[in-house]
């Protein structure tokens, strides 16, 4: 590995931070979004979080309180050696509103503080600009990212993030699993359908909206330090196809453009040709100002940044077994084992995986999560032997060093998702457990919030120490 490797954890503001209504911070989409058998409608877009029963159980609004917690945590993480640690900024805890004029003090001094707690122990920040939470006013107001408009009101937020981090954040990520938008809408970005409308032709205007609106922050952060490096993120996995039928093949290449297709426009700075077959094959009209492909092209990221929890697989005749993983519908994979949550576990799949987008993109790549979520049972004396947990991620250490030191592929940095215990996105479960440390809460919201390293910690500490060499 590269001596100068990120060897960090990852989080997100909507999954850990809590304090909704702490320092004049706004609602955002994640604060509407419930536990419980309404959360996927919800997050779909297709059920309206204003017809909720009063009575449910939003986990995001305290999730694990690291509003209040952040030093400890951030103790706790240098104390495993973390040379970086991916957060997220909430969007409106800096505008509470989305269109204030100013942005909240209150906001920004949160942030300030725990850049600089980062700093204080050497570990550098990686810091996501949107995950999941686009403010709620602006779901309201204007349709999300349904509308141009958003793209205005996005920079205005990166403007200042920018101006006022420079100098202690180099690294920053538009958006968060940009794909996820095609998946689950409203939690990606704050779509909601009306009735009538046509979800395709909304989820690909709003994918427009935001190929802009990063470019545009590319070029903004490069306006205002020659040394951010600003990249784009993608809920990657190789879909392979079922068997060696052409037809399966065809499929599986189908389904990956999928995905690469935010990525192509992000990284190869235009709308790929396939792309356009497909819009007009489906009836899909794009509304795009004339600058907007000048400023794709002109504005591309400098790296890559991906998840990956599995691969995916596909049959071209629908049938079979079907397979979970983070909501993308998948053929089961006979020669996988699967998580408790129904996930396949695969880490040659993430050698291929990270092979195929460095042979497409040939910039460096950036692993901003990886992980296993799965229950823990601490014992008596409250520890907890997550060898499961150690079993993962060590193969998967192994498949990404493979993939560097064999294949060549540039991969700047790993951080681990949850690396402290955290809200699920998918189900919304505290029980559905990524960390290293762990945190005293269940799925009923009840707990002391208590941290408390598990077997895992004392493991990736000494994989960090020597560099991905002791595994
Ligand atoms: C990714 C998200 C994360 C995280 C992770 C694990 O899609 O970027 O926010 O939650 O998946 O998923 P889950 O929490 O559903 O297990």
């Amino acid at each position: 590995m590269r001596k100068d490797f990120l060897w960090g954890g990852a989080t997100a503001a909507n999954q850990c931070e809590g304090g909704w209504q702490e320092g004049g911070r706004g609602m955002a989409v994640v604060d509407v979004i419930p536990h419980g058998p309404d959360r996927m409608p919800v997050m779909k877009g297709i059920l309206d979080y204003r017809k909720l029963p009063e009575e449910s159980n939003y986990p995001g609004r305290e999730a694990i309180d690291m509003y209040g917690h952040y030093k400890e945590d951030i103790a706790l993480f240098a104390e495993m050696g973390f040379k970086c640690y991916r957060f997220s900024f909430s969007w409106s805890r800096i505008f509470p509103t989305g269109e204030e004029r100013e942005p909240n003090q209150a906001g920004i001094q949160f942030y300030d503080d725990l850049v600089n707690e980062l700093l204080k122990y050497g570990i550098e920040p990686v810091v996501t600009l949107c995950h999941f939470d686009a403010p709620l006013h602006l779901v309201e107001k204007y349709g999300s990212w349904k509308n141009r408009k958003m793209i205005e009101l996005f920079l205005k937020y990166c403007d200042v993030v920018f101006r006022h981090f420079k100098g202690r954040v180099r690294y920053w990520i538009t958006f968060n699993e940009i794909n996820m938008l095609m998946h689950l809408p409203f939690m990606g970005a704050g779509i909601r359908f009306e009735e009538g409308e046509d979800e395709q032709q909304v989820k690909y205007q709003a994918a427009h909206h935001e190929l802009v609106a990063s470019a545009m922050a590319v070029k903004l952060a490069h306006e205002i330090s020659l040394d951010f490096q600003v990249g784009c993120m993608l809920a990657a996995g190789s879909v392979y196809p079922y068997s060696c039928n052409p037809m399966d093949v065809w499929e599986s290449m189908k389904k990956d453009r999928e995905n690469y297709f935010f990525i192509d426009v992000q990284s190869r700075g235009e709308y790929p040709a396939y792309a356009w077959k497909f819009f007009k094959g489906q009836g899909i009209e794009l509304e795009m100002q004339n600058e907007d492909a000048k400023i794709l092209k002109e504005n591309t990221v400098d790296f890559i940044s991906l998840s990956y929890y599995n691969s995916r697989c596909v049959r071209a005749d629908g049938q079979g077994e079907a397979s979970g993983g983070n909501v993308f519908a998948s053929a089961k994979n006979p020669y996988l084992e699967c998580s408790q949550w129904g996930w396949p576990i695969d880490p040659m799949g993430f050698r291929i995986t990270l092979n195929a987008l460095y042979d497409r993109y040939q910039k460096p790549l950036f692993v901003v999560e990886n992980g296993l979520g799965a229950v823990d049972a601490p014992k008596e004396d409250g520890t907890v032997c997550d060898d499961y947990r150690i079993d993962y991620l060590r193969s998967h250490i192994q498949a990404m060093k493979a993939a560097t030191e064999e294949d060549g592929v540039d991969v700047i940095g790993y951080t681990p998702w949850g690396c402290v215990d955290l809200i699920s996105a998918t189900t919304g479960e505290m029980s559905k457990r990524y960390g290293f440390i762990y945190v005293d809460k269940n799925d009923d919201g009840e707990g002391t919030l208590k941290r408390r390293p598990k077997k895992s910690f004392g493991w990736y500490r000494q994989v960090i120490a020597s560099n991905g060499k002791t595994l």
